[in-house]
């Protein structure tokens, strides 16, 4: 009986209308006849997530009847975006549905466009973690992610009428998440404060005890592979309290301590923290790095348990990622579950551990780098800082054995930073507890190497440090967002996609067709029509009309310093005035340009808000000044999110990656400007230089000083400064202008001016006159046509490299070691 009455996954249109109505009738309980967009999509999510569960299921069943081994990517962000239409294409679905919605009366269109974006994450980080599990599922690799399930994602960035970036919060669940499966039933207690007393009995073993435990449970989110059964899962915590309040307090009448506890459990994911590249000992950030990784090893040791084997055996089934050094606390917490719960010897319990632990790090900024106060530590959880007392001791003897007497190097590599207060480097505990040590890009894995774990190396040998470039998923960042170049490659290579998606480098194939003038043509129309969907997009939602008939250049990324979007926009007020002193005569023989920003900055990062408020009121001067309009434009898009990058992406002629070298460990949309045929102009660092080395130098616009000249640079800043007039007097004059009130509000802009004509540290006054002469070679470069596209499509052609396919395998095979399970 249950045979016969088990479903299969829908694949006609008739079932799926049908489901879809179903839906409708009993999830919404809404009636056909007033049924809007939002309900239509409502009804198309929960029809979809059938189909998915089915394949989620029998993924489960088949990892659990054959216990492979399987990894786990620990990540406190991931930024999924919108989900519907990335399930439709994985399960094969997308004409189907598209025909049972417009037999019901609605556009996919417009039913795709009522999904609010999943936005768990700040940035490049929390959006690799997504590309990851999409290629975990597609290459059929037995892959979870744990994160947290934050009530509130990342902020809503609104622009005030000064050009102020002001933030709203992003209360994302408030319709309904179709995507995830709440389990009541799977939730683990959490301690918290208590007091840690060591047995001393000859064991290592300590009891905690005491203070506040919380409860951790799942979500389970689908994460369906492309044209396979796998759909894998990815597990988000929710905190509550234990018990729902203290009816003691409340029986006595003081209701607030009643719902204090309440408060405080709920409180850890109530919200992401929308800071990236900046270390800062929050409590409650603390909390949320404990919970996580605490809940998430329980669930796994559990699943592990399971399976019947000895628990030495753990690194054996079990392989967990660490996404930079935020769930580094899953180090010390498996050192006290494997000792004071399962009773093992130190020595055995530090081999489990440092078998199990992969270590990415994704940035070498000083300020990025995580430390956490020891008494703060010491307070919230008492037995791990026990712990890592004890690693720290056992670690520094060893160092001491191999290098005797050298104290300052003891000093250097202690896990304790001395100071007031100590605090715990949380690099060193990652790179010591861990098999392997990866950067995110060549260059960023030998810098990785040679600065901040240089010691490490040493020590422990160069062998334990490796390198996993970057990658993107193709099914998101070309297929989804730019369905015309899709089928126009699909079509010509003769190629099913349900290929290529998954086997990127056969675009190399296009590269013949550079010579093939038909198909220049095709390729340019495509472009020209994603701009003038960009266009469309920024008319309806912000109300401006868009130039597209100019070149359009774009940067889209977090603002930071060290991203240099501050150079950029110095770079457009150089072409402003240099446009406005040119004769009619000349202006002829000058393309058109569209420059768009968008980016959010941490709420907290002043400079950061002075570079979006500048971006905004130079916008607002250069758009209505009638000598130069036609010429130029400038536009800041707020609120970025994924959705509005798979708008923007497919549109751009030229997009800027413009790092001082040597600070950008990769970048990864990088990849995804190039994968859509976007030509790239940066500077000679992270993954620009890959990308450079795949498409080609003739096919980049490279500029600026190098890596190895940075370190000198900035000492030359700091002990022989050079005014910036007669340094670079391009440069000189537009933060005169700026300074002047060219753009209004004169004195606002200094602090932002001063970090250039002071200490300069990200090198723009170094970098700006070869800046402009890169911006002049894409302009001469734009003017032939022809072979503008055909470089176009060279760089699509070679992007194969960056399919996060091939970085998820490169993962799978050289870290986890693990092997793709097929479903059938
Ligand atoms: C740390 C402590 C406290 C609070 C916040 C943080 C924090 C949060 C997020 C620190 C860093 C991040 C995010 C970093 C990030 O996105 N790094 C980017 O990772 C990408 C994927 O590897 C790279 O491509 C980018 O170059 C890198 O900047």
């Amino acid at each position: 009986v249950w045979k016969d009455c088990m479903r299969d996954v829908d694949t006609d249109v008739s079932s799926i209308t049908k489901s879809f109505v179903n839906h409708v009738q009993t999830s919404l309980a809404r009636q056909p006849y007033n049924l809007d967009n939002l309900g239509a999509y409502q009804a198309a999510a929960l029809s979809v997530r059938d189909n998915l569960l089915v394949n989620w299921n029998e993924t489960a069943l088949q990892y659990t009847r054959k216990a492979p081994k399987r990894a786990y990517y620990l990540s406190l962000e991931f930024l999924m975006g919108r989900t519907l239409d990335n399930a439709l294409l994985n399960l094969g679905l997308k004409d189907q549905y598209a025909e049972g919605v417009k037999k019901l009366g609605f556009t996919m269109e417009d039913v795709l466009d009522q999904e609010r974006d999943a936005a768990l994450g700040n940035g490049g980080l929390g959006r690799l973690a997504a590309c990851y599990l999409d290629s975990s599922a597609s290459q059929e690799l037995p892959v979870w992610g744990y994160g947290l399930r934050y009530k509130y994602g990342i902020f809503q960035q609104l622009i005030s009428p000064a050009g102020e970036q002001l933030e709203a919060p992003d209360p994302w669940l408030d319709n309904q998440n179709p995507w995830e499966l709440p389990r009541l039933d799977v939730s683990y207690e959490v301690r918290f404060y208590g007091h840690a007393e060591r047995m001393n009995d000859g064991t290592p073993r300590a009891m905690w005890t005491g203070g506040q435990e919380v409860l951790a449970v799942a979500y389970d989110v689908m994460i369906p592979g492309c044209y396979t059964k796998t759909t894998n899962n990815l597990r988000l915590w929710e905190s509550k309290p234990k018990r729902g309040f203290d009816l003691n307090s409340f029986n006595a009448g003081n209701y607030e301590a009643a719902v204090e506890a309440s408060n405080s459990a709920a409180a850890i994911t109530s919200v992401l923290y929308p800071n990236d590249h900046t270390s800062f000992g929050k409590e409650l950030r603390l909390k949320q790095q404990y919970f996580w990784t605490a809940a998430s090893l329980a669930d796994i040791l559990r699943r592990f348990k399971n399976i019947g084997k000895s628990i030495t055996e753990f690194p054996d089934y079990v392989a967990i990622q660490l996404n930079d050094t935020h769930p580094t606390l899953a180090i010390p917490e498996l050192m006290r579950i494997l000792i004071d719960e399962e009773d093992l010897d130190w020595a055995t319990a530090w081999k489990i551990v440092t078998n199990t632990f992969f270590y990415t790090n994704h940035t070498v900024l000083p300020e990025a780098l995580e430390k956490w106060p020891v008494p703060l530590l010491e307070h919230l959880l008492p037995r791990h800082l026990q712990i890592i007392y004890d690693i720290n001791l056992l670690f520094l003897q060893s160092v001491e054995k191999k290098y005797p007497g050298d104290r300052d190097r003891l000093a250097r590599m202690s896990l304790i930073e001395e100071g007031f207060p100590k605090q715990v480097r949380m690099a060193y505990l990652a790179c010591i507890g861990s098999r392997k040590v990866n950067g995110v890009a060549e260059l960023h894995s030998e810098l990785v190497k040679t600065t901040i774990l240089k010691d490490f190396v040493e020590f422990e040998g160069v062998s334990k440090f490796g390198n996993v470039t970057n990658g993107i998923t193709p099914r998101r960042w070309l297929d989804q967002c730019n369905p015309e170049l899709s089928a126009l490659i699909s079509r010509t290579l003769k190629v099913d996609k349900a290929v290529w998606l998954k086997e990127l480098t056969l675009l190399e194939k296009l590269l013949p067709l550079t010579e093939d003038a038909a198909f220049r043509t095709e390729w340019a129309g495509i472009k020209q029509r994603n701009k003038e969907r960009l266009a469309h997009h920024v008319q309806t939602t912000l109300g401006l009309t868009i130039n597209t008939n100019a070149m359009f250049d774009v940067q889209i990324k977090r603002l930071h310093e060290y991203k240099r979007q501050t150079l950029n926009i110095l770079g457009v007020i150089h072409r402003y005035l240099t446009l406005k002193n040119m004769s009619a005569e000349e202006k002829k023989k000058v393309n058109p340009r569209v420059v768009f920003f968008a980016g959010k900055a941490a709420p907290a990062y002043y400079i950061a808000k002075l570079t979006i408020r500048l971006i905004v009121n130079v916008a607002r001067i250069i758009n209505a000044d009638p000598d130069t309009k036609d010429l130029l434009s400038l536009y800041f898009l707020p609120d970025y999110s994924v959705s509005l990058a798979e708008v923007l992406i497919p549109a751009s002629d030229i997009s800027q990656h413009i790092s001082t070298a040597g600070t950008e460990a990769s970048g990864t949309s990088n990849m995804k400007f190039c994968l859509n045929g976007g030509l790239l102009l940066g500077t000679v660092d992270g993954a620009n230089i890959e990308i450079a080395e795949e498409v080609g130098e003739s096919n980049v616009f490279f500029f600026g000083h190098l890596t190895p000249a940075v370190e000198d640079l900035r000492y030359q800043h700091t002990y022989h400064p050079v005014p910036i007039e007669e340094k670079c007097p391009a440069l000189a004059n537009v933060l005169n202008q700026v300074s002047g009130g060219l753009f209004g509000d004169a004195h606002v802009y200094e602090p932002l001016l001063n970090t250039i004509r002071q200490g300069d540290y990200y090198l723009l006054s170094d970098d700006f006159d070869s800046y402009i002469a890169a911006l002049a070679m894409v302009d001469e470069a734009y003017l032939d046509q022809t072979e503008w596209v055909k470089k176009s499509i060279r760089t699509t052609a070679k992007m194969g490299k960056f399919s996060s396919d091939r970085a998820i395998n490169e993962y799978a095979e050289s870290y986890w070691n693990i092997e793709a399970q097929r479903v059938v």
